[in-house]
């Protein structure tokens, strides 16, 4: 389904056997991270525009500059735009490209993540504090000390430590960074080295900074090697989202170029997670991003497509669909327009 352009008759079928409809139709919405706050949905996207610059492999189409909060009374209400959250000129720190977001709560504070360039072109995780789950959130001055790279994913274990996980590869930047450091020559290992992963780091009482240097997250195949750099088709690429069901963690996240949504299980927070299939199949678009999130008890996959827009790839639209487990905790793969 990505890599292509679609014509309009196709698109209208596509439109016709899609499993979900677009939540948010006024504006466009990606990277959807629900949770579940004070009885009710919050979706914490990203707000995608046209602003006109040039389509490159670094994602230089995604110039989004603010973020909205939709609420949800359930999975199939309407989605209510609660406003601007957030806008990256109250960002000290940032310059530009408000990417893929997400939300915590503690306290009863909440706590917003998001990613964006500074101007110096490096990408940085920052924080913004607010007392409603819709926002508005106050930025911290700075970036968090140690952050790099996108798509900031927060999970609040049982124990009450919250974990951030992170990184996408290409214009997400993550190949250029080897323990923890930037060098601008490292690119992707070759492909039969083992592949990057995500990264994850214990957040601090306060939830503002890393508690902990972050840590890599490595993903095995089925005879316990980690994956290779080279199997695009299951390696992590960006996207990551942490979820608990029966005790077991799943990490889900994008394969990128191969467009799939996938997940990995592990029995604690850093893993070494083990590969366990396909969450969705490739969608209209080029990027698939999602997070899953359990309501009046069924499970739910938030993620995007670019139908609405006619295809146009960093014009998505967010979506919902109900989420199966099998009884050996496996996930049943969804197709998003039909098998
Ligand atoms: O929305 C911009 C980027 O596209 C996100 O950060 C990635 O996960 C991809 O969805």
């Amino acid at each position: 389904m990505a890599d292509r352009e679609y014509t309009e008759a196709e698109l209208k079928e596509l439109a016709g056997k899609a499993i979900s409809q677009p939540l948010v139709t006024h504006i466009y919405t990606a990277d959807p991270s629900a949770h579940v706050f004070e009885g009710k949905l919050y979706i914490y996207p990203s707000h995608d525009i046209e602003t006109g610059a040039a389509f490159d492999d670094d994602g230089g189409h995604f110039q989004m500059e603010d973020y909205h909060v939709f609420r949800q009374a359930s999975p199939d209400a309407p989605a209510e735009d609660c406003g601007v959250a957030l806008h990256v000129k109250d960002v000290p720190w940032a310059a530009k490209q408000m990417w893929a977001p997400d939300a915590a709560c503690k306290d009863g504070k909440y706590y917003f993540y998001f990613p964006a360039k500074r101007a110096d072109g490096i990408f940085q995780i920052g924080v913004a504090v607010g007392d409603r789950p819709e926002g508005p959130f106050k930025p911290e001055p700075e970036a968090i000390k140690g952050s790099y790279s996108i798509d900031p994913a927060v999970f609040g274990d049982d124990d009450g430590e919250y974990y951030m996980y992170f990184g996408g590869l290409w214009g997400g930047q993550l190949q250029k960074y080897r323990d923890n450091r930037y060098d601008a020559a490292h690119e992707e290992p070759g492909d039969d080295e083992p592949a990057l992963g995500a990264r994850v780091a214990r957040l601090s009482a306060d939830m503002k900074q890393f508690a902990e240097a972050p840590r890599e997250v490595v993903i095995l195949d089925e005879a316990g090697r980690p994956l290779k750099a080279g199997d695009h088709a299951r390696r992590y690429f960006e996207g990551p989202w942490m979820h608990k069901y029966n005790g077991t963690y799943y990490l889900s996240y994008s394969t990128g170029n191969t467009h799939q949504l996938c997940y990995a299980t592990a029995d604690n927070p850093y893993g070494p997670f083990t590969y366990r299939g396909v969450i969705l199949t490739p969608v209209v678009g080029w990027t698939t991003h999602h997070s899953i999130v359990e309501f009046g008890g069924k499970w739910w996959l938030y993620y995007h497509d670019s139908v609405l827009s006619g295809g146009v790839t960093h014009l998505r639209s967010i979506k919902v669909s109900e989420l199966h487990y099998e009884a050996d905790g496996s996930i049943r793969t969804l197709h998003p327009y039909g098998s």
